[in-house]
């Protein structure tokens, strides 16, 4: 009998949503990811029709194994919102569940400013909804990997559930070159993909991580 972890919501804008989705997908104690839009004023937006609305990555975790407070922290390890963002739909914001997460949200802003010694623009706002974006946004590194994307596919074969998967959000992080290598050799075999992915897997982990390794072809 498998338990699953009573999980938390965060929901936490930063810029094009495609790459936080797969930073926090590898992160431990992430359960689920997806991206999509809130913080504007139109109902069901889309990438087309997104308004005011803002990039966001939506995470459900488990406060066992990954704090808020940690998830924050990676939230401004990569991003630096001390400018006005280029267009409102990249506007940097932390949408809080409760007032603990408001709290936490506040304090980091302030130890990021800190750290800084500049201001951070930050937006916290009470979270209201969440518009999930249309399908070929939903793990977008996975995507451009279609041997990869193709298996799990079949595993998971209606959208919901792939989009829900745990492995696939995971995945998704490694593709993109996150989490840490011996992780990802711990976890690679028990996600359920052939042998010959994890090793295309592999590899595209490993170019991801030697991004400035210098015999380029
Ligand atoms: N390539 C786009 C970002 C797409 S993201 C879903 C750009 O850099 O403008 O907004």
């Amino acid at each position: 009998q498998i338990t699953y972890p009573a999980t938390q919501t965060a929901t936490l804008a930063m810029g094009c949503f495609w790459g936080p989705e797969a930073l926090f997908g590898a992160m431990p104690g992430v359960i689920r990811t997806r991206v999509g839009f809130a913080g504007g004023s139109t109902e069901n937006p889309t990438y087309r029709t997104i308004a005011d609305h803002l990039e966001t990555v939506q995470l459900d975790f488990d406060p066992d194994q990954v704090t808020y407070a940690q998830l924050l922290e990676q939230f401004f390890a990569h991003h630096t919102p001390t400018k006005e963002p280029r267009k409102r739909q990249y506007t940097s914001a932390i949408f809080y569940h409760s007032p603990e997460q408001e709290q936490l949200a506040r304090k980091a802003i302030k130890t990021a400013e800190e750290r800084l010694q500049q201001k951070i623009m930050t937006e916290v706002l009470a979270y209201e909804q969440f518009y999930l974006a249309e399908e070929r946004h939903q793990k977008w590194k996975l995507r451009r990997v279609p041997a990869v994307l193709n298996e799990l596919q079949k595993i998971y074969p209606q959208e919901e559930a792939f989009n829900n998967s745990t492995a696939v959000a995971r995945v998704n992080g490694y593709v993109g070159g996150h989490g840490e290598k011996e992780r990802f050799m711990e976890e690679m075999g028990s996600l359920g993909l052939s042998y010959p992915i994890q090793q295309t897997l592999l590899a595209h982990f490993l170019a991801q991580e030697l991004g400035d390794f210098p015999f380029k072809a």
